[in-house]
C-alpha cells in the first residue's frame, strides 16, 4: 500500500484492509485529501481477488466531523459545483465489496454520511450521530438527506437534519443506523472479526446480496425482486455454489475460491 498523509491503510487480516481516517488534530474532518485517498485505496483493491472486505474507523475517540469547514469555506457556488469531491463519494458509494464501519465519538455531517455508505456499522457507546449542516447555512451533501431518510424514516429525518441535533449510539440502532453497539475499545475489534467472516464466504455470492440489498434502496419491489431472482440464478452456475452445498452434505468446511 502507498503512504498516504491523511489515512491508515494497514491489512491486519487475510482478506480485510483497515482504512483508518487519520486527522486526530481537525477531528478528522474529510478534507479533499482523504477523500480521496479513501476512493483511491477503495479503487485500488476492487480487483484483488485477495481483498474480500474493507473495515472504516476513526479509532477510538472520533470518527468523522464532517467535510472539512476550513476547505468549503472557500468554495463558491461555481467552485462547489466543479467540485471533484461527489466524484470520490460516487466511487465509495459504488464500491462492491463490503464495508464495515466502526464508530466511535462523533460522526457528523459528512461522516455520518460517510458512515452510512458502509454497509454495517458497529458503533462504540461514546458515538454520537447528526447533521448539523444546518448550522452552517447549508444541507447534506453526500446524501444525507436521501440515505438518512431511507434508513430512519421521516421523522427522525427530518429531526436531525432540520434541528442539527445529535443522537446516541442507543437511538442509532432503535433507528437503523448500527446493528450493535459495544464499549468504544471493542467497536474496531467487532467490526474486523465481523469483516473476517464475511472475507471467509464465497465472494460472488457477498457481492450480489451486497448489490441486491442497496438495489432495495433505490427500485420499486418488483424490480428489486428481479434482480434478486437473476442473482440467485446466475450464483447457481459457479463453482462456490456447487462447493458450498458439496461442504455441507459432507460435513465439512467449504473452500470458496470465488469462481
Ligand atoms: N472541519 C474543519 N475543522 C474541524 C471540523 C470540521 N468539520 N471539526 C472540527 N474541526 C477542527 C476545529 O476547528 C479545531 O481546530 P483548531 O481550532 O484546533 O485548529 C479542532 O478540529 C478541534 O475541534 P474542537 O475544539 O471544536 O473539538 P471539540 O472536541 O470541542 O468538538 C466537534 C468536536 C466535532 C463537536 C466540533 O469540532 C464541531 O462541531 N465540528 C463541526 C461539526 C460540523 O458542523 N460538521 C458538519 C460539517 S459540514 C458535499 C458533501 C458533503 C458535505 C458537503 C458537501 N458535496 C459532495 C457537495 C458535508 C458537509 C459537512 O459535513
Amino acid at each position: 500500500m502507498p503512504d498516504y498523509q491523511d489515512i491508515l491503510v494497514t491489512a491486519p487480516d487475510s482478506g480485510v484492509i483497515t482504512i483508518t481516517l487519520n486527522r486526530p488534530e481537525a477531528r478528522n474532518a474529510l478534507c479533499n485529501n482523504l477523500l480521496r485517498e479513501i476512493a483511491e485505496t477503495l479503487d485500488s483493491t476492487i480487483n484483488d481477488d485477495s481483498i474480500k472486505a474493507v473495515v472504516i474507523t476513526g479509532g477510538e475517540h472520533v470518527f468523522a466531523a464532517g467535510a472539512d469547514i476550513k476547505e468549503m469555506a472557500e468554495l463558491d457556488a461555481v467552485g462547489v459545483m466543479n467540485d471533484i469531491r461527489p466524484s470520490y463519494w460516487r466511487r465509495i458509494a459504488q464500491y462492491p465489496k463490503p464495508i464495515i464501519a466502526a464508530v466511535n465519538g462523533f460522526a457528523l455531517g459528512g461522516g455520518c454520511e460517510l458512515m452510512m455508505h458502509c454497509d454495517i456499522v458497529i458503533a462504540g457507546d461514546n458515538a454520537q450521530f447528526g447533521q448539523p449542516e444546518i448550522n452552517l447555512g447549508i444541507i447534506p451533501g453526500a446524501g444525507g438527506t436521501q440515505r438518512l431518510l431511507r434508513t430512519v424514516g421521516k421523522s427522525m429525518a427530518m429531526q436531525l437534519v432540520l434541528s442539527g441535533e445529535f443522537i446516541n449510539a442507543e437511538q442509532a440502532r432503535d433507528f437503523g443506523l448500527v446493528s450493535e453497539i459495544t464499549i468504544p475499545e471493542m467497536s474496531y475489534n467487532r467490526a474486523l472479526k465481523l469483516a473476517k467472516n464475511i472475507a471467509r464466504k464465497p465472494p460472488l455470492a457477498v457481492r450480489l446480496a451486497k448489490e441486491s440489498l442497496l438495489k432495495a434502496y433505490e427500485t420499486t419491489l418488483e424490480t428489486g425482486l428481479n434482480l434478486e431472482r437473476k442473482s440467485f440464478t446466475l450464483l447457481a452456475a459457479t463453482e462456490d455454489r456447487n462447493e458450498g452445498i458439496a461442504a455441507f452434505m459432507e460435513k465439512r468446511r467449504p473452500d470458496f475460491r470465488g469462481k
